[in-house]
């Protein structure tokens, strides 16, 4: 095989699962190490966030996603949609791992000329499909571009979409939900960071949005649920989510819960968690805590 094919290939493939575990896992636990080295430029940032999606990201793009990093525009890529655009941090992170962006462009996070804004933006990324934030919107440009690679006759390309839980109170999102299954868009997969916490305070409080599972199968979804902290389940439901897809052709979401800062307890404690401010002697010792958890899990 050639080095082109193989950055084609979906991470997964050929792989035994036990691999595809580890693999996942260290990459999550690298890309929580970027996020903390973007983090300290701006001293504040999206880190919690960032941090709990982290084993999402790494998922989708070390073991799920078709992609070519020398040539993010490869017409015959699956697309991953980052509807949360605060969740940039976290995705240039998963592209740093990727190899879509240098790791040491990492540090030009949210400066001015950077190719790296606070919310994404797909004008100024390789790799970032849309300019999310505006939330609530990604899942319904999510349909289109499903719909639109199905008329092109690109049966074998998926289409990702990232949503958080506070994308689950707006209307357009449901909207976008029920034409997804009206379309039979089996190319679709959506995933949902339960984070439990909005800009306005925890999730339960601003807008009762479960029983979260329920709700998309009212829509004709397939849903799954899981802790989206656990790369061997959510690994798991991606598949089980592929599996669906080929079957069925029936749109998926993965609903994943997790916990904000994830990795770093100092930050998973946190009281203002939506954006976060650390402190210049609190960098290292977050770098301390992650690199001791990592060690840990690993023993
Ligand atoms: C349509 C829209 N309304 C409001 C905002 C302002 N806003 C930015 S982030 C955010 C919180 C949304 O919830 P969630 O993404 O779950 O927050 P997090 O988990 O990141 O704290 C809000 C309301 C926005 N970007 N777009
Ligand atoms: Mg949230």
């Amino acid at each position: 095989m050639t080095m082109l094919q193989q950055t084609r290939t979906r991470g997964k493939e050929g792989r035994p699962r036990e691999q595809r575990i580890a693999a996942v896992r260290e990459s999550a636990y690298r890309a929580r190490h970027h996020v903390l080295d973007m983090g300290e430029v701006q001293g504040q940032g999206y880190v919690g966030q960032a941090l709990g999606a982290a084993d999402i990201l790494a998922t989708v793009y070390a073991d799920q996603l078709r992609f070519d990093p020398a040539d993010p525009e490869w017409d015959e890529r699956d697309r991953f949609l980052l509807s949360t655009g605060h969740y940039a941090i976290g995705a240039y992170a998963a592209f740093a791992e990727a190899g879509i962006v240098p790791v040491d462009e990492l540090p030009t996070y949210a400066s001015d000329d950077s190719r790296l804004p606070m919310s994404g933006m797909a004008s100024y990324t390789p790799g970032m499909e849309i300019s999310g934030g505006s939330l609530g919107h990604g899942l319904t440009v999510a349909v289109g571009m499903a719909l639109g690679l199905r008329h092109r006759g690109l049966r074998e390309q998926r289409v990702f979409n990232f949503l958080s839980d506070g994308e689950l109170d707006e209307g357009s999102t449901w909207e976008a939900a029920m034409g997804a299954w009206h379309h039979r868009l089996g190319n679709l997969t959506a995933m949902v960071d339960m984070n439990a916490l909005q800009a306005d305070g925890p999730t339960a409080d601003v807008l009762r949005i479960e029983p979260v599972e329920d709700k998309w199968r009212a829509f004709g979804w397939h849903a799954v649920r899981v802790d989206g902290n656990d790369v061997a389940a959510l690994i798991d439901a991606f598949d089980e989510c592929s599996a669906v897809a080929a079957a069925e052709g029936r749109p998926q979401v993965v609903i994943c819960d997790t916990r904000i800062g994830r990795g770093v307890p100092l930050l998973e404690t946190r009281e203002k968690a939506h954006f976060m401010r650390i402190e210049e002697h609190e960098w290292q010792i977050c770098r301390e805590q992650l690199t001791a958890g990592h060690e840990e899990e690993n023993r």
